[in-house]
Order: structure tokens, then sequence, then C-alpha cells
């Protein structure tokens, strides 16, 4: 941490204590989960498998049906959850690569500064995916992994470092690869370390779970990943108990922090690819692997709604649950998510998925819940992962500074479910960071903004999607949420002050 963020956290800390003196402050668990789309709960409208635990806090809490995720993919989702910064307005913020460096910049004032400025123990247990070491630099496997989660504010971080499709499948905590056996060093890289490297290619016959595309190289756990690895065989893991460790984790931070102000960011892994839900899920839903990994899920978040009851926290606990982007079947792996999909609609009834700009890549579940202190409801209010920053500051009373979490807004009230409380207004959108392809919500009207054009005005959508639209487009979402059709010749006024708006936010660099 640079001295004048040090400074800063310092002196605001100082004006937080001195405050008026106030009952406890609430405890803070942020559940995000991975891939899970808008109508893959039951309480979101699936029908074909019940995810009981997640109903339960929509039936005790608010529900949103304008909820957002900021982006269409992992990284610049929880680049935007934790800066509270639009990821676009940065360079290097789309999906980490195996050995990619720390994105966000230590001198940044990020979510977790600010709930340990308001005198909480912060911690994340899960996903990470946002790099971890030095710039020009990436991770030094062997050795200590800083910069990470400590620097930009988590007191305590066990992590899975990437994502459970690249490699490599080892646990971090305490900086550093958890087991990792000092005579068999972990390396890590994008070239084949060497010609007889068994890989997703050479080896494909003996795969349990085999690619689709991409996803063809180093073999752990019978799966092919993406990236190269070699060594550390004792820190790593198999993908079918990351749920159980996670639970472990979150249970023993909870219980160890019971009585002081905790902020735990619970980051699963579930429902990314591979699909490989613990063997007692296997097998458990008509849709295969992706939907049992929804019930894994699931048991979860049961797990930790248990602890808060055995330990008399939930009263004084707020929960909020989310996605990092909308839902995928085939992203890499054959286990057969379209082929046993039926009549089941991961995106409920929204267009597109991860990856794209449409409302199925990036409006998902939210779903905050504190016994006593949220109504049960449903609520229709905009309101986005990116705002997490400016609310839980709200909560906890934490001034923030003009300069940071420039794009965070305080819809605390909202979140909470008071009578009449406001979201958002507008949004803007992005699928994978860099491209410049952005939507902007304003009100019921939404832009879609691709922003390379061939001779035709029609671009390739997404490197996956490989959709031909154009340029622009222009929707209503009152009258049409599945954006299916395009007003924008019929809506010139609208479309143009639209893309005025949006350029506008794109220019001020910011938007708070
Ligand atoms: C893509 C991967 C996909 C997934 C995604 C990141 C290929 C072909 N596709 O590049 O499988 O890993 O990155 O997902 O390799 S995310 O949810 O973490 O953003
Ligand atoms: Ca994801």
């Amino acid at each position: 941490m640079n001295r004048q963020k040090r400074l800063l956290l310092a002196l605001m800390g100082a004006s937080v204590l001195c405050a008026k003196a106030e009952p406890r402050k609430p405890n803070v668990i942020l559940i995000m989960a991975d891939d899970l789309g808008y109508g893959d709960l039951s309480c979101y409208g699936a029908t074909s498998f019940k995810t009981p635990n997640i109903d339960q806090l929509a039936a005790e809490g608010q529900r949103f049906t304008s909820g957002y995720c900021s982006a269409s993919t992992c990284t610049p989702t929880r680049y935007s959850l934790l800066t509270g910064k639009y990821a676009f307005r940065t360079e290097g913020t789309g999906i980490a690569p195996p050995n990619g460096h720390l994105i966000i910049d230590q001198d940044t004032l990020t979510l977790p500064d600010l709930m340990k400025i308001a005198g909480y123990q912060t911690g994340v247990i899960g996903k990470w995916h946002l790099g971890l070491g030095e710039k020009g630099k990436g991770p030094d496997w062997n050795g200590e992994l800083n910069p990470g989660p400590r620097e930009i504010g988590f007191d305590y971080h066990f992590l899975l470092p990437t994502t459970n499709d690249r490699v490599p499948q080892v646990y971090v905590t305490n900086s550093r690869v958890l087991n990792l056996d000092p005579s068999d060093p972990l390396w890590v890289g994008d070239q084949k370390p060497s010609p007889d490297h068994p890989t997703g290619v050479s080896h494909r016959e003996s795969l349990k779970m085999d690619w689709s595309h991409g996803h063809n190289a180093t073999i752990h756990n019978g799966i092919s990943r993406i990236g190269y690895y070699t060594g550390g065989q004792k820190a790593r893991f198999r993908d079918e108990d990351l749920a159980d460790k996670w639970v472990q984790e979150s249970k023993a931070f909870i219980e160890k922090n019971q009585d002081h102000p905790f902020f735990l960011f619970y980051a699963s892994h579930d429902i990314h690819v591979p699909r490989i839900p613990h063997e007692r899920f296997q097998g458990v839903t008509p849709h295969g692997f992706r939907s049992d990994s929804i019930i894994q899920f699931d048991w979860t978040v049961g797990e930790i709604m248990k602890t808060l009851n055995r330990l008399n926290l939930r009263e004084n606990t707020l929960i909020i649950l989310c996605s990092d982007n909308g839902p995928v079947m085939d992203d890499g792996y054959q286990d057969e998510a379209l082929e046993k999909l039926g009549e089941h609609k991961a995106a409920g009834p929204y267009k597109g998925g991860k990856y794209s700009l449409y409302e199925g890549g990036t409006r998902t579940p939210i779903i905050t819940s504190w016994k006593g202190h949220i109504p049960a409801g449903v609520s229709e209010q905009i309101v986005c992962t990116i705002d997490l920053a400016a609310s839980l500051a709200a909560l906890t009373h934490t001034p923030v500074p003009s300069t940071a979490c420039g794009d965070s807004k305080n819809v605390l009230d909202a979140l909470l479910g008071k009578t009449g409380a406001k979201g958002r207004h507008s949004l803007i959108q992005q699928d994978n960071g860099g491209r410049g392809n952005l939507a902007y919500r304003s009100g019921d009207w939404k832009l879609t903004k691709h922003a390379k054009r061939s001779a035709k005005n029609t671009i390739v959508e997404s490197p996956l999607a490989k959709i031909k639209v154009p340029q622009f487009q222009l929707f209503n979402l009152s009258t049409d949420p599945a954006e299916k059709t395009d007003l924008i010749t019929e809506h010139p006024k609208e479309a143009q002050r639209l893309k005025q708006e949006l350029q506008a936010l794109i220019d001020a660099g910011h938007s708070r």
C-alpha cells in the first residue's frame, strides 16, 4: 500500500471511530456465484429443480428483478465490484490469464478498504481471478504471491487463484500456495514445458470430461485445462472438493470473527466450467452437472446460513447474493449442459448470456436478506454489483472520498427494501474488457453499442457468440424485455439521447 492510501485509511478510520457511539454494525456476507443466470434459481422461475436455501433467503428478503452485474464476464465484474469503477475505463481488466498480475492498483480505495475503515475484519474465500503479483512479473507461485488480496484491503484470503479451468489447481492462503512442497516446485506457463508433456490433445482418451474448445492443455484430475503447469502435486485440489472447502473456510472465518463486525466475500467457483460437483451432488437434477452444480452452490449457501443461525448472528448479518455474469452452456467442455437443458431457461426471459451485451449477459440474480431489517418482497429497482462499495459505505457510515469508487452509486435504501427507495436510473454494461462493446440502460430504454464495425455496419459480437449485429441497437425493456425488436430507426431521438448520455459518461471518467 502506498503512503497516501495508508494515511487516508488512518485518517478516515479515526474520523469513523470518533463518530457518535452506535449499536454494533451488521456483518456483511457477499455471496457471488459464477456464471449463474437470471433463471437458474427456483425463486427466479426455474421449475425442474429446487434451490431451497437461496429461495429461503429470497423469501425473507428482497429479490431484485433488475439486479445486474457490471459485465458479462468474470474479471471485469469483480474489478468493478471491488473498485466501484467501470472496468472499461481501465486497460487490462478483461478475463485474467493464469499468470496474470494483480489488476487493481494498490493505491485504489476499494470496497474491502472501506469496510476496514469502518472497523470490519475483511475476508475473501473462493474464486479470485483478479491476478496476483506485480505488473510485469505476475505471480511467483513458489514464493510470496504479493501484491494480492492483502494489498487491496482483505485481512484474510483463501483462494482459487484464477478459475477452475485455468491452471494451477491449488489453493492460495497467507499469500502462498497451500501445502506446496519446496522439493516439487510449481511451474505455470503458456507453452508446453516438454515435448512429452501430456495434454488434452495427446491424452484425450484418458480424460474423464472431454473438452469442446480451448481447455486442451495440462491435464489434472482427468480434466485438461487452459494453460500448462508442472509440479506442486501435494498442493493440488480435486475439483469435487472445492465447495466443501469453501464451506469449511467460511465457517471458520465466521466463527473466528463472530464477536466483531466482519465482511466476508464468498466467491464460489460454481457453476463455472469444468462443472464437477462433489459425487454426492452428481445426478441430482435432470440437466446434468450444470444444474447439479447449482444445487451444490445452494447447499453451500445453506451451510453458511446454518452457521449464522447457530452463532445467533442472523439478525446482525446482511447477506447479499449475486452472480458475476450470465449463463453459458458449452463453455469449453462436453458436459451435456445443452443436450440435457430441456425446457430450463438459464437466462430466464432474457436474450443472450455470458459474453453478451443483451440482458441475459448481466441481468442476474440479486437477493438481499437481513432478518428483522429487510422486509420480504420483490423489487424492480435497478441495482448493480458495482454499487456495493458506495452502498455498504453508507451502511457503515463511512465517507467515500469524491475521487474514489467513481461509478458506484449509493442504492442502500433500495437494497434494504425501504418503501419508495429508488435504485439507479441508468447503468453502463460491458462484455469483456477493453474492446469497447457497451450497453447503456436509461430507465426502460437500452442502447447496445458494438465497437468494431465492418463495411456492412455489422460486427461479430463476441468471439464465442459469433452473432452479427448492427453497431447500434435500441430496445424498450418495458415492452420488449427479450430485446427482439430493434427500435433504432423508429425512435431516432431516443437513440441519439442515449448515445450522447453514454458518451458523456465515458468522457467524464466517472458517473458518481
Ligand atoms: C474464456 C474460456 C471460458 C472461460 C472464460 C472465463 C476458452 C475457449 N474459453 O476464454 O471457458 O474460462 O474465458 O470465464 O478458453 S469467466 O467466468 O471467468 O469470465
Ligand atoms: Ca463467470
